[in-house]
């Protein structure tokens, strides 16, 4: 399943599906702090990239939660990988911006590389615990805000894994756009 929508003169798409097989310039991962291999989206990436990504993300000295860092691709699709920290969901007001400071850092670490598409997965809402709903809309409201100021990024990919995650997030950008 995909849907897509016109951003300024960028593409934003929804779909279902797996980030490691994206051919976009870069793929995000949504990491840990210590930028050690975890499970979920960080598992599936690093399995699929191969050791040599272990390897570089040790020399990074970790990640804060918020912040974004950049290494090569190995063996994906994707030449690059931009690692993320989102927020483990607690409930306390600075969960929203965190997440918000994920999306953008990793848009702009993107920029200032060069690169023009890029593939997110839904951050934070797997084993950090961020409610679908609410991290639907930090997340499209980040993107979209920034396409508008950054032409240079033409593709962003939201890329869901579940169809239920794809509605949630399809169904927010209708909302988006309207409002
Ligand atoms: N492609 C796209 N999305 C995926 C894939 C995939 N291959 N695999 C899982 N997802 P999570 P978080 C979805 O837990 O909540 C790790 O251990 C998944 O269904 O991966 O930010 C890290 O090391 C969910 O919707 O990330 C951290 O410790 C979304 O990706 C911690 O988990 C995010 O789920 C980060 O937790």
């Amino acid at each position: 399943m995909s849907s897509k929508y016109k951003i300024g003169n960028s593409i934003l798409e929804i779909l279902t599906g797996d980030i490691t097989l994206q051919d976009t310039d870069v793929i995000v991962n949504a990491a840990n702090n210590a930028l050690v291999p975890g499970g979920g989206v960080d598992g599936a990436i690093h399995r699929a990239a191969g050791p040599e990504l272990k390897d570089e993300c040790e020399t990074l000295g970790g990640c804060e939660t918020g912040e974004a860092k950049i290494t090569r691709g190995y063996n994906l699709a994707a030449p690059y990988v931009i690692h993320t920290v989102g927020p483990v969901y607690s409930g306390r007001v600075s969960d929203p911006g965190d997440l918000e400071r994920s999306y953008l850092n990793s848009l702009s670490v993107a920029s200032s590389n060069g690169l023009k598409s890029i593939s997110f997965p839904s951050i934070s809402t797997g084993a950090f615990g961020y409610p679908v709903k609410e991290a639907a809309v930090i997340a499209l409201k980040s993107i979209t805000g920034y396409l508008k100021n950054h032409p240079d990024i033409e593709l962003v990919r939201m890329v869901l894994f579940s169809d239920r995650d794809y509605q949630v997030y399809r169904s927010t950008m209708e909302r988006i756009i309207i409002t």
